[in-house]
Parts: structure tokens; sequence; C-alpha cells
């Protein structure tokens, strides 16, 4: 039997629609819709994709929103005095630093400068040191998303065994660390595989939910997989396709085809996880301008 398909698209449009309804409670109560600002420094092809697809999704959704375009040689003081203004602006209530940054700016400094309470991102020390604590407040939207889809296809990760695949500080750790929470959406147990990892199908093989996010396309074969599993595709590669206009098309870090004959259920690539970050930085960012609109009155 074929794995069912966890559409992450249809699930990302019904949470649009919410967030747009409480885009606009929060604009009739603050007088102003909550603002999204994106800051993007450089002309890396794909981070100018996601980049006009995270306004124009905030757009979508009536907020105010607006990338500010650097060029790839701005020194770093110049980008962290953008946010410093950012963070003083009334009308501005998510704060998104689009990564990578070019290499002669230090990532950290810059996720420091963003005002924790408009850390959309969820990257700030201060709100991955309360999630860690097991306080979250605004998480990372990628794995804030594979939560949110496990949730909503009807597959809660309490009790569960979810194997994760990668370490970094922007997916494999802070999902990790959603899982171990108390309560709904956590109570997972939670094993975490990286590169150093021996034996990586030993552990693959005993996931009631497994969740690749190691960034590199076919790194999850059938082999890997127990039958019946629920696999959690977080990757986007780019492959070159001379059939596509582009020259390219995106393929997760699941061998999709092989894998889909396994599962019990599976997200595909394009359509997953991808649109799931969009939407949660949608729900962050109002979640961020209600905490900011409660905290002046
Ligand atoms: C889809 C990202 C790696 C490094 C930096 C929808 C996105 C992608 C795919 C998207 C990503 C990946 C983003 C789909 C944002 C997800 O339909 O499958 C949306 O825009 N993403 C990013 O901002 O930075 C990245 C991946």
């Amino acid at each position: 039997m074929p794995a069912q398909i966890i559409d992450g698209a249809a699930i990302a449009e019904q949470i649009r629609q919410e967030v747009a309804q409480q885009a606009i409670a929060f604009a009739e109560r603050a007088g102003m819709p909550p603002g999204l600002r994106v800051v993007l420094v450089g002309d890396n092809p794909a981070s100018v994709s996601y980049v006009r697809g995270k306004t124009r999704a905030a757009e979508e959704v009536s907020m105010n929103s607006d990338t500010i375009r650097l060029p790839t040689i701005t020194p770093e003081e110049d980008v962290l005095e953008i946010i410093q203004s950012l963070n003083a602006d009334r009308n501005v209530h998510g704060i998104l630093v689009q990564l990578p940054l070019p290499e002669h700016i230090d990532e950290r400094h810059i996720l420091n400068a963003v005002s924790a309470d408009k850390d959309v991102d969820g990257l700030h020390p201060l709100n991955v040191g309360k999630l860690m604590r097991g306080e979250p407040y605004l998480l990372p939207c990628t794995p804030s998303g594979v939560v949110e889809m496990l949730l909503r296809s009807g597959q809660a990760p309490e009790g569960k065994h979810v194997v994760v695949c990668g370490r970094s500080n922007l997916v494999g750790k802070p999902l990790a660390a959603m899982l171990l929470l108390r309560g709904h959406g956590g109570n997972a147990t939670v094993t975490v595989c990286h590169t150093g990892t021996k034996d990586l199908p030993y552990f693959t093989h005993q996931a009631d939910i497994l969740v690749a996010a190691m960034g590199r396309a076919n790194s999850i074969t059938a082999d890997m997989v127990k039958a019946g599993s629920v696999v959690i595709d977080v990757g986007i590669n780019r492959v070159d396709d001379v059939s596509r206009k582009s020259g390219y098309r995106l393929v997760g870090d699941v061998d999709y085809d092989a894998v889909a004959e396994v599962a019990g259920a599976i997200t595909p690539v394009p359509g997953g996880v991808g649109p799931m970050t969009i939407a949660m930085l949608l729900q962050n960012t109002v979640k961020a301008a209600e905490v900011q609109l409660g905290s002046k009155d």
C-alpha cells in the first residue's frame, strides 16, 4: 500500500486563513496591521526567491510587509544599524534577516541584534534559551512547521519515537527541543542523528516518525525506513533538470518514490514542509504583534 501524502501546501493554506483573521482583528484593535520586515543582504538567487515568497505571503494576509535589500558588500555595522532602526519602529512587529549572510558578516552578531520580541525566526539566544528551558515563545519556523504538520495530519508525536536526522541550529536542534516539550505536540521520545552517527540505518529503522533534515538529496533511502512509519522531508535541494524552464527542480533529502512504497505517510517536496515554514512565519508575526500591543496598554 503506498503512503498517505501529507499535503503541506493545503495545511499551510488553512493556517494562512487563520492568520489572516487574526491579522484583521489585530489591525482593528491596534489601528495598524501587523508589520514584517525582511532584511536581505546580497543576491543569492534562492534567498531572493524565498524572501519574495515571504513578503508576498505576508501581504496576502493583509500585513504591512517590506523587504530591505542591501548589496553583498554592506558592512556588518550598517546591517546592525538597520536592525536597530527596525527594533525602534513601532509599525514593525517582526524582523527577519534572511540566511545565509555573506562571509564577512558574523551571523551571531546579527541574530543577537534583533529584538527578542520581534524575532520571528526564533533564532535570538533568548528565544533559543526559553525553548530549551521548556518556556517556548517565538519558535523557529521550519521546526514548528514540522510539529504543526504532524498535529494537523493526525500524527501527533506524543509517545512516539521520533528520529531527527540533522543537528543544525535552524532545524534539527530546535525540533528535538520542541518534541521534548511537555504536552500536546511534544512528549515524544527523541533521537538525533548526525554526521558522527555510526550505523544510521540502525537508528532510522527504530523511528515511528523519521525527519530528514541533513541537507543532501537522497540521504534517506527505502532500505532505511521502517514499514508504515511517517517520513517528514525537510530538505530543499536544487538538482539540474534540463526539461524545466528554470534548468532545475526541487527535491528533498528523501528518495521519495522508493520511500513512499515503504512509509505509511510522507511529505512531498515541493509542497510539504516548505509552505509550512512560511505559514509559521506569518503566525509568529501576528503573535509578536499581539504581545507588543499587549505590553503597551
Ligand atoms: C515548497 C531555506 C535552506 C536554506 C535557507 C515553499 C519554501 C521552500 C519550498 C521557502 C528555506 C526553505 C527558506 C516550498 C524558506 C523553505 O513549496 O516546497 C517555500 O520559501 N522556504 C528560507 O528562507 O531559507 C532557507 C532552505
